[in-house]
Order: C-alpha cells, then sequence, then structure tokens
C-alpha cells in the first residue's frame, strides 16, 4: 500500500513550540494491551505512532481530552530523547453514530462533522496538544480504504456476506490465526463488547460472529461512495488500518486510544493490517488509556454526561488548569472528573507559577530528572507533578539562589508537561 496516493490531509491544528532542553532522561516504557506489562518502547531514528482520532458527533469532552493529553505526553517524551515523532491521527467523519446523530438534530451529517472537527481543533491547540503530522478524514481517505478492502478480499481475507440483496464485505477474523492477542480477552467477552461496540454478531450471513465489517453496501438515504467494491462506505476498523499503513508502514511503535478502543477496534484494526503485510505484530505497543466518569458513569457521547473542554473554556478556566487537572491521576486509571479536581489544579499552578517567578530558586537540575524519570516510567504523572510541587514548595517556603532554576523550570514544564507557567 505504500506510494498509493492520497489527497491532501485535513489541516491539524497549530503547531506548538516545544522547548529543548539539556541533556536526556531513560528511554520511555509504556503499558502494552497484548503483553499486559509495561515495556521498553525502541523506536527507531523516527518514532511512528498512531493515535485514533474522535467521531465528530459532539463536543470534545473531557474524557477525550485525558486520552490525547497522554499520548501528547508520549509525544513529548520520545522527542526529548532526540526521535523524529510521526504522529497521525484520524477522523471517523463518516460512521452509524454521526448518521444517528444527524438524523436525530435534523442536522446535515457534513455540517456536524465539520463543526465539531473544528470546535476538536481549538480545543487541541487551547490545551496546546502537539498536532499530528498527518491527521486524515475517513471521507478524504475513503479511496486507500476501498483499495485495501479490495486487497483483502483479493487475498481471501475477506469475504462477502450471504445476502444477495447488501453483499457486504467482512474480514474474516481467522485469517492471521492470532485474533485475541492484542486484547487477551476470552471469547464471551469478546462477543460481548463487539455487540455493545458497533459490531454485529448477529448479522445473517457471516462466517463467525466476531467478523468486522469492512465495506458496508449503500443501503437507502445512505451516503455512499464509488468503489470497485460497489457503492457503499467502509467499516470502522479498516478506515484507521488504511490510514495507518499507508502513512506509517507495516510496523509501527504505537497504537494508542482509550481504553474502549482495546476491543474490537485495535484488535481487528491490528488484524487487518497484518493479513495485509502479512508482518506481525503491527503495532510495538498497544496502549490504552483509562475512562474519566462524572457520577459515577464513563463519560460518553450516548450517555450524555458529558463536561466540554470547550464549554470550561468559554467559562474563562485555563487551558493549563485543565491539563493539570487531567495529569493529576495515571493516564491508565479509570477517574472521575470533578469540581474540586480543577479547583486543585488551579491552586497548584497558581503555587507553581508563582514560585516561577521568582528572581532565583533552588536548583532544578534534579527537578529535570525526576520529571524525566517519573514520565519515562509509564507516564506517572501524580509522581512528575509532585516533584514540581515540592520545588515550588522549596523555593516558596525556603528560597533559592540559583538565577537560572525558574527559567529551566518554566522550560521542563513546557516540554515535558505541556505545561506553560
Ligand atoms: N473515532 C473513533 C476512533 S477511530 C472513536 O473512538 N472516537 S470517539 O470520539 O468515540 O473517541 C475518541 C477517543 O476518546 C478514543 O480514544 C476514546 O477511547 C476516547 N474516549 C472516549 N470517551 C472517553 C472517556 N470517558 N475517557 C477517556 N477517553 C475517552
Ligand atoms: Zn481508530
Amino acid at each position: 500500500m505504500r506510494g498509493v496516493s492520497y489527497c491532501g490531509d485535513m489541516q491539524p491544528w497549530a503547531p506548538v513550540d516545544v522547548p529543548r532542553l539539556a541533556g536526556e532522561g531513560p528511554a520511555l516504557r509504556l503499558h502494552d494491551t497484548s503483553t499486559g506489562r509495561v515495556r521498553p518502547t525502541a523506536p527507531g531514528r523516527e518514532a511512528l505512532m498512531y493515535v485514533c482520532g474522535i467521531t465528530p458527533y459532539d463536543a470534545t469532552h473531557l474524557g477525550h481530552a485525558a486520552t490525547y493529553l497522554a499520548f501528547d505526553l508520549v509525544n513529548r517524551v520520545w522527542r526529548d530523547l532526540g526521535h523524529d515523532v510521526h504522529y497521525v491521527q484520524n477522523v471517523t467523519d463518516i460512521d452509524d453514530p454521526l448518521l444517528e446523530r444527524a438524523a436525530r438534530d435534523q442536522d446535515d451529517w457534513v455540517v456536524l462533522g465539520m463543526r465539531e472537527t473544528a470546535l476538536f481543533r481549538e480545543d487541541m491547540e487551547a490545551l496546546r496538544v502537539i498536532p499530528p503530522r498527518h491527521y486524515v478524514g475517513a471521507v478524504e481517505a475513503m479511496a486507500e480504504i476501498a483499495e485495501l478492502v479490495g486487497k483483502l478480499l483479493a487475498s481471501g481475507a475477506a469475504y462477502r456476506c450471504d445476502d444477495p440483496e447488501f453483499p457486504d464485505v467482512y474480514f474474516d477474523a481467522s485469517t492471521t490465526g492470532r485474533f485475541g492477542y492484542e486484547s487477551n480477552l476470552d471469547e464471551a467477552t469478546m462477543l460481548r463488547l463487539f455487540a455493545e461496540r458497533g459490531g454485529d454478531p448477529d448479522r445473517a450471513g457471516k462466517r463467525h460472529p466476531l467478523d468486522a465489517l469492512l465495506w458496508r453496501m449503500a443501503r437507502e438515504g445512505e451516503p455512499r461512495w464509488e468503489s470497485d467494491l460497489g457503492p457503499g462506505r467502509p467499516g470502522w476498523h479498516v478506515e484507521c488500518a488504511a490510514i495507518a499503513l499507508n502513512r506509517l508502514g507495516p510496523r509501527i511503535d504505537l497504537n494508542g486510544g482509550g481504553s474502549d478502543l482495546a476491543f474490537p477496534h485495535h484488535e481487528c484494526g491490528a488484524a487487518h493490517a497484518e493479513a495485509f503485510t502479512g508482518q506481525h505484530p503491527f503495532a510495538g505497543h498497544y496502549t490504552h488509556a483509562g475512562m474519566i466518569g462524572l457520577d459515577g458513569e464513563k463519560m460518553s457521547k450516548s450517555r450524555g454526561n458529558l463536561v466540554f473542554v470547550s464549554k470550561l473554556r468559554a467559562e474563562g478556566v485555563d487551558p493549563n488548569a485543565i491539563r493539570v487537572a487531567l495529569l493529576a491521576g495515571h493516564y491508565r486509571s479509570d477517574r472521575a472528573w470533578t469540581a474540586d479536581l480543577l479547583d486543585t489544579a488551579q491552586a497548584r499552578l497558581a503555587r507553581w507559577r508563582e514560585a516561577a517567578a521568582l528572581p532565583a530558586g533552588p536548583a532544578a537540575d534534579d527537578l529535570v530528572l525526576r520529571l524525566r524519570t517519573h514520565l519515562a516510567d509509564d507516564l506517572d504523572t501524580p509522581r512528575a507533578l509532585a516533584a514540581v510541587d515540592a520545588w515550588a514548595a522549596e523555593a516558596l517556603e525556603r528560597r533559592g539562589t540559583d538565577g537560572a532554576a525558574p527559567g529551566l523550570v518554566r522550560d521542563a514544564l513546557d516540554a515535558l508537561l505541556g505545561v506553560r507557567l
């Protein structure tokens, strides 16, 4: 697939200036769902990262933000280690949830998608998330997605379901002989999650309930794209497989998203990619962020229990405080958003700013080392933030004589945590 031409990607958001720090930290270790362990990442000069993007049918909530902030830290740590990070993110700008929401609100699905994607970009920019190099919508990637489906069909990894009216194309999950390696779930759990998360285990005419949709033949009134497969639209997982393969190649360093993507999305995406390339594993790490909840439930568009980044911004909340609040918990732990969390973050940020505004402070080399060490340890942000608290406390209570320290602390927080004092 490499070398397939694709038209211009969407415009991502504004670039972020990242200060360079002297010295170097330890190699980044990250949790990998496929092995269930925290393992060293080992990218080459170029680090290849694919993080699943939004389905733009509603505004960015704090759960999305937390997930993108976690991978922003991966980006920052790898850059700090001297890697050139090739970061790709998609936008699922055509899929059932988008069509359902547009129908519910009598909105145009294209307009809805464009509006929410624009808002997402603004939110990411406000949070100073380093933008991806390629930001790609499913719609603009349609030709390459259809091409991948055609090749999977030709190789026998995919088949048409036994339905003369709608002979949709499905992936044969038994193709690689490894289905399940990424998420490590038993079949009953896979079946349950497949049904809960956009799959169609009961579709008649499939060979196996866990076979995933690759190409849905056009139904009356649904958007459709012409292709050699016949008019239709793609399934969800193959969208990410095609976009990642064509821009990053057959072997990437990290495939990331929230924990609700571990199955079936990343399992199926990896299986599609591996069936096509014959190479295993598709990703060195499959890394998943925990779920942010509100009032005891996962924050989700379908539940409607949302706190929007854009709403907080409109209320005048400093995006740096949102960052600190979300990074106060470990990225892998499911955690609740509360008003207290934001208050604490604001107070913390104010104290850090006060300390960093002093003409001199305690030497900060040790703080830089601690930040690097904690982040390299599976993004241990609670400890990284505690190290900043300790430096700020010493600066404010005992003062210090190092005139370069406040500037170094500002640069280190900016570069490694994306927090601007
Ligand atoms: N477009 C697909 C991925 S290809 C998608 O899942 N879109 S999404 O808009 O539903 O989610 C975007 C990202 O936010 C995903 O990585 C998802 O796992 C993550 N996410 C969604 N809800 C939460 C939450 N409550 N807490 C943390 N992350 C979340
Ligand atoms: Zn995806």
